[in-house]
């Protein structure tokens, strides 16, 4: 018995050894002219994901996946259950958005340990437990802390009145945008002291959310006149409960966002939302060429930032046919 094991060990030790499992470095991808791709969606109850996922439809298309596409519906739980069951249907490579920083963790070492190579895209994971360069090859996507940034330097440009009340919606509690997008324009706006934020509460990067805890940090805070929301389908929402409040989104409260949906450039267009710092779900394309550079052996970098745009009235009607 005793035997068995240590020959088992020696075993594992060894399988360990040839496909890099076991080491600081992230696994292989070989060369080949069909992948197995594996991207396992965190929910489809925006735009923005629909438009992600859509992308990764159509890349396979052109790079040549077998692409196995998963939908979480919300649930952390669902998303780490989705990776195991594309493991166990032999995906050659993964594509992760992981809704929320830690229960994510637990998905990327797994796909570690069966020797699949996983990138990272749009969100991240908590970069204390799981590395790029060593649990996943890289993370692709936005620099939030910088759009959060960006956000509060435009408010700081265009607020025009004396005293700024700003309520804050922030996005998935847990999950890096929302962390990061918070700590940018939390730490900007300190440095303005015409600016409070009297409230910041979590939407859940969700429309209706986001109209519901508008609803009631208006009753709460009645004397808002600027909406910070962690991306635009809260934003929208926000503003439809201003509106049924009788306020006016645009003239007596200012609407500041992330993202560039199509509603939200509608919306600059119209006059009741101020900017929109973008953040593509449009993945696809460079999921493809990272992940050919790295089967070919090329250094990828743990970070692949991906640069984003500012949309405001001067620009929002020549970038709205691109929206979705
Ligand atoms: O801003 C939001 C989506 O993770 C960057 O998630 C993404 C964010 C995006 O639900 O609309």
């Amino acid at each position: 018995m005793k035997r068995r094991i240590i020959l088992g060990t020696a075993l594992t030790g060894l399988m360990a050894l040839s496909t890099g499992i076991a080491g600081a470095e992230t696994p292989p991808l070989e060369q080949k002219d069909r992948y197995k791709v594996g991207f396992a969606q965190m929910e489809s109850n925006n735009p923005w994901r629909i438009a992600e996922t859509k992308s990764f439809h159509d890349t396979a298309k052109t790079c040549n996946w077998d692409l196995i596409a998963t939908d979480a519906a919300g649930s952390a739980a669902k998303q780490v259950a989705d990776v195991d069951s594309m493991i166990a249907q032999g995906i050659d490579v993964l594509f992760l958005p992981p809704r929320e920083e830690k229960p994510l963790i637990p998905a990327v070492m797994k796909a570690k340990a069966a020797g699949i190579p996983t990138f990272l895209v749009d969100r991240s994971v908590d970069p204390n437990v799981a590395k790029p360069g060593e649990h996943f090859v890289a993370f692709l996507g936005s620099d939030f802390i910088d759009q959060g940034e960006r956000a509060a330097d435009w408010l700081i440009a265009n607020f025009e009145g004396d005293k700024g009340v700003i309520v804050e919606l922030e996005g998935t509690t847990g999950s890096s945008p929302a962390n990061d997008r918070k700590k940018g324009f939390d730490d900007q706006i300190a440095t303005d002291d015409r600016f409070e934020i009297v409230a910041s509460q979590t939407g859940d990067f969700a429309r209706d959310m986001g109209r519901q805890v508008m609803e009631t940090l208006l009753q709460a805070h009645p004397e808002v006149n600027v909406v910070y929301a962690h991306n635009d389908e809260m934003a929208i929402g926000a503003i439809q409960a201003l509106e049924l409040a009788g306020r006016k989104p645009g003239e007596d409260v200012t609407i500041v966002s992330i993202d560039g949906t199509r509603d939200a450039l509608q919306a600059i267009i119209d006059g009741k939302m101020g900017v929109t710092v973008e953040s593509s779900p449009f993945f696809g394309p460079l999921a493809c060429e990272v992940m050919q550079k790295y089967a070919a052996g090329e250094e990828i970098p743990g970070w692949v930032q991906v640069k984003d745009r500012v949309f405001t009235v001067d620009n929002a009607a020549d970038h709205i046919d691109e929206a979705y």
